[in-house]
């Protein structure tokens, strides 16, 4: 027999069927603290990178060089980070680590000459298989196609400022336009479909810029061209108090800079001039990079750079003079450079709160690694020393991270695979090695890690940085260069924050010196580094 029902009782279960839902809809928001993913609002995510952008050239850090009003919204709405660091600081590397969670000898891209082993787990690939829309557009330098991303479209190699190639799963397509413009172009139109799904999205943005050879757009250029900047007091470093990695490297502005290919001045003059040695460094780079222009961008640049290169000519400078001339002229373009990453992460910005966006989005800004700005003589990366080992961070998700926050704790790039797939509430493989940062982001008190591994391989190579391995704790650092020297460099950076005096056979330093021989092999232990062994 089936119950009867009248219309009373109907009545009855719906309104009991209506309390349920209610009762049941308020445990839930009462169980959910404010901001915290559930099922159905997990949180949309923006990885913004650039490529060699230095924290010392983010307003945010210091305003000394630039100012990046749209960068620096993400840390006043959010949280900056001032010990961010890398565990590989190179380009390919780093972005390794970034999507596998895992170090370099662990997911086996240690230098820019290999391959990315595509088939193996990657944050990408788990947010996908979780109900994650995900595309990857920009600079992505891995080699081997992205895997992972519903969508795709990425420079070439390292890809060209203007009227650059871009490569998707059909092919690859010449694009009429500045890169940084385009990339974000580009990715703002992958979000006006993304926005549509009843899904959340993860998007990877990565500018080339400002990589090397830093070819602003003509607005940058035109004011950046009459600026001077300060100079950095190692900015004439002789290397003395430390070993032979840092003389022998091939990364000063006086003698590696190219006046051509960096500096913007035309290989006849240079050649007229006798500056040969600049010559041999990247001898086609100036025309490979300027003959991409169009007639127009190309007398827009050489109404402002045909006079640099005039006066250059007639001031024939040499020695002391010419290194602090090509440092201006490393900033002035360097920096143009990174104009333009501002005025479109703030493009970007803007777009996803006109479009309700921001509020359940994570947008994390950072760069693939640092990049010396004329300290110690350098530009470019490479080493375990803080300009290049510290990279920027600064992370924004409204309701979850209090704005205007900063952290001191010491995290990595290895921690950011880990970091989005507990914001989305996805299980963290056991595999990966670094740590969430989400009870960071939420402010909490935990026990964080006290020291940081690093280990860097690409030698002999380019700007002949020594193979070196070593660790980081909040206050010292112990560097050990083991591959064609055997060379250990200690630093106190409490009393010594610019590295410039080794105190590793300072007796006064014996203690330190053990501790950190330990923690050191207690990292290789601990992430299963068997390439070296770094005791002594
Ligand atoms: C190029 C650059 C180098 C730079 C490497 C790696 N020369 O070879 O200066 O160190 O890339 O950079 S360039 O004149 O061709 O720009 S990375 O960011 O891709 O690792
Ligand atoms: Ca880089």
């Amino acid at each position: 027999m089936y119950p009867k029902t009248n219309s009373a009782g109907r009545k009855t279960t719906r309104t009991l069927m209506a309390i349920g839902l209610i009762a049941a809809l308020f445990s839930c928001t009462t169980q959910k603290e404010e901001g915290e993913a559930t099922s159905n609002e997990r949180p949309n995510i923006i990885f913004i990178m650039s490529d060699d952008h230095a924290y010392q050239a983010i307003s945010a850090y210091s305003d000394k060089l630039i100012q990046t009003p749209n960068i620096d919204r993400i840390a006043n709405e959010g949280m900056l980070f001032e010990k961010a660091f890398v565990s590989n600081s190179i380009c390919a590397p780093s972005r390794a680590v970034i999507l596998t969670g895992k170090h370099s000898h662990m997911n086996g891209l240690v230098d820019n000459a290999v391959k990315f082993d595509s088939t193996q787990m990657t944050f990408p690939k788990i947010l996908r298989e979780n109900g994650y829309q995900t595309a990857m557009i920009g600079k992505w330098h891995l080699k081997t196609a992205p895997t992972g991303f519903d969508y795709w479209k990425v420079l070439p190699g390292q890809g060209h400022y203007y009227n650059p190639e871009f490569r998707t799963e059909n092919g690859t397509v010449l694009d009429s336009g500045y890169v940084t413009d385009l990339i974000t172009d580009f990715a703002i139109d992958w979000l006006e479909g993304a926005k549509k799904e009843d899904k959340p999205f993860m998007l990877m943005y990565q500018h080339k810029a400002p990589h090397r050879e830093w070819l602003p757009t003509e607005e940058n250029f035109r004011e950046y061209t009459t600026k001077e900047f300060p100079e950095p007091a190692s900015l004439f470093d002789d290397y003395s108090g430390r070993g032979t990695a840092a003389k022998e490297a091939e990364m000063r502005i006086a003698t590696h800079m190219g006046v051509t290919s960096d500096n913007k001045i035309h290989p006849d003059i240079a050649e007229k001039m006798r500056y040969e040695n600049f010559l041999t460094w990247y001898p086609n780079a100036y025309h490979n990079n300027l003959d991409r222009m169009s007639k127009t961008e190309r007398a827009a640049w050489e109404a402002v750079y045909g006079p640099i290169n005039e006066e250059f000519e007639q001031a024939d400078l040499r020695g002391e003079e010419l290194t602090k001339w090509k440092y201006q002229r490393y900033m002035q373009d360097y920096l143009a450079s990174i104009a333009s990453v501002d005025e479109n992460v703030g493009r970007l910005l803007d777009y996803l709160e006109e479009n309700g966006l921001a509020e359940n989005t994570i947008i994390v800004y950072t760069s693939d690694q640092g990049f010396y700005l004329g300290e110690h003589g350098w530009f470019d990366k490479r080493f375990m020393y803080e300009e290049s080992f510290r990279t920027p961070l600064m992370i924004k998700w409204p309701g979850v991270i209090k704005e205007g926050s900063r952290n001191t704790d010491l995290v990595q790039n290895l921690d950011f695979a880990e970091t989005f797939l507990d914001a989305a509430g996805v299980e963290i493989p056991k595999e990966m090695q670094g740590k969430s940062m989400l009870p960071l982001l939420k402010g909490e008190q935990v026990e964080w890690r006290d020291a940081l591994y690093y280990h860097y391989y690409e030698y002999p190579g380019i700007h002949a940085v020594k193979r070196h391995n070593g660790v980081r704790t909040d206050r010292y650092k112990l560097i050990h260069f083991y591959y064609d020297v055997d060379e250990w460099e200690l630093y106190d950076l409490e009393k010594d924050p610019h590295e410039m005096n080794n105190v590793y056979e300072d007796p006064a330093y014996a203690e330190v010196k053990a501790q950190m021989h330990q923690k050191l092999d207690e990292l290789v232990d601990q992430y299963q580094d068997k390439v070296v062994v770094p005791s002594k």
